[in-house]
């Protein structure tokens, strides 16, 4: 359908002042984009960009979390852990879905991300070596996903927004059951609480991180914004998500490993520590603890999974065939 490569809007376009003035218009007067509208070919791009990372994200985010199924500490926790972690896949499915509306395939968006060309957030990307990162995860992760997502739910595209709503109902519940996974370590044993706060002083940063670069490196932001495919900026994320979360830390008995975080009356907010972007920007090229384990389980899975795509083409294209010589019998 359309020729060009899939990742980003490249900035040029052929299209007249008029075709973009009229979208613009769409835009402004909240109407929904849905997939048959015309539009133009970076706003498609950009969609197809951040739909397909968003998907790749739900599908890698499995493979931290999947870790610890077997090793759960009750049936209780198993049996919801192994719920959150098909729930990601399913969020994965949708957003593929919905980027497919956008004249991409699964596998060309497959093929992105096993050779290093899209993106999955850099969240996934460390190690989860305690059973306190089930609980960090669920509600740092979850919990930043969510502040992204519910903003997301009025993107202005219209199978996005919709997936968000579901999605976002069920992140919620992911956040409540990693929140009470660490509740009950913060109040246990002392060993126990150490191994909480251990896990938060090492998610803290790059749950912070999962907001994307501050908004003066944020390549794609404003056009996004315009377009209201994004209705707020990475660091207006990223501060409501420690307003939200620090009061939820202090409740815990937790420590956020920030000596610089403090109350600003003036803004009503929290003021925060220098992020480390240089390691920000070391895990989105690649160079983190955990990337090249990730990719390789995911072309593992993709491979291994080959014959049940082949045989499902073959099946669908047997009962296609099977299909059509009933009805020219018919005929
Ligand atoms: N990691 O110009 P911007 C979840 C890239 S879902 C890696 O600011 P944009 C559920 C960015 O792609 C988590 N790369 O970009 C779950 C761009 O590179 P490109 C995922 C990042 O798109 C929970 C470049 O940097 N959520 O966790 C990151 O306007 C538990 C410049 O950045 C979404 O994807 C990063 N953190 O804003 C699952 C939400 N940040 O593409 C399992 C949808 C930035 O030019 C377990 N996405 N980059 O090569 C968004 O809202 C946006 O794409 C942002 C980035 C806010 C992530």
């Amino acid at each position: 359908m359309y020729a060009q490569g899939l990742i980003g809007a490249d900035g040029e376009t052929k299209e007249s002042g008029e075709f973009l003035a009229a979208f613009q218009k769409r835009i402004d007067a909240e109407e929904k984009i849905e997939p048959n509208d015309p539009m133009p070919e970076g706003y498609r791009k950009t969609l197809v960009r951040q739909i397909g990372q968003h998907a790749h994200s739900e599908i890698v985010g499995m493979l931290p979390e999947g870790n610890w199924i077997t090793r759960a500490p009750t049936l209780r926790r198993k049996a919801a852990l192994l719920a959150k972690v098909q729930d990601e896949g399913g969020h994965g499915l949708y957003l593929y879905a919905a980027a497919e509306t956008l004249g991409v395939t699964r596998e060309q968006m497959t093929e992105e991300l096993l050779s290093g060309k899209a993106k999955y957030s850099s969240i996934f990307n460390y190690p989860t070596p305690t059973w306190a990162d089930i609980g960090t995860i669920g509600w740092l992760v979850d919990g930043a996903a969510i502040m992204n997502q519910i903003a997301l739910c009025r993107c202005s595209y219209g199978p996005y927004a919709r997936a968000m709503i579901r999605i976002c109902k069920e992140e919620s519940f992911h956040q409540r059951q990693g929140y009470e996974i660490v509740m009950t370590l913060a109040k246990g044993s002392p060993e126990q609480k150490e191994l909480a706060q251990d896990s938060l002083n090492r998610w803290w940063w790059p749950s912070l991180m999962m907001f994307g670069p501050s908004d003066r490196d944020s390549v794609h932001s404003e056009q996004s914004m315009a377009w209201k495919i994004k209705r707020f900026s990475n660091d207006e994320l990223r501060d409501k998500f420690i307003n939200a979360t620090v009061p939820q830390a202090e409740y815990l008995g937790l420590k956020v490993p920030d000596p610089d975080l403090k109350w600003n009356e003036e803004k009503g907010g929290y003021d925060h520590g220098e992020i480390d972007w240089d390691e920000f920007w070391r895990v989105v090229k690649g160079h983190g603890k955990m990337n090249r384990d990730r990719i390789a389980a995911r072309k593992k899975a993709w491979d291994d999974g080959a014959w049940v795509r082949e045989a499902a083409l073959a099946h669908a294209e047997k009962r296609r065939n099977r299909q059509d010589a009933a009805r020219h019998a018919a005929e």
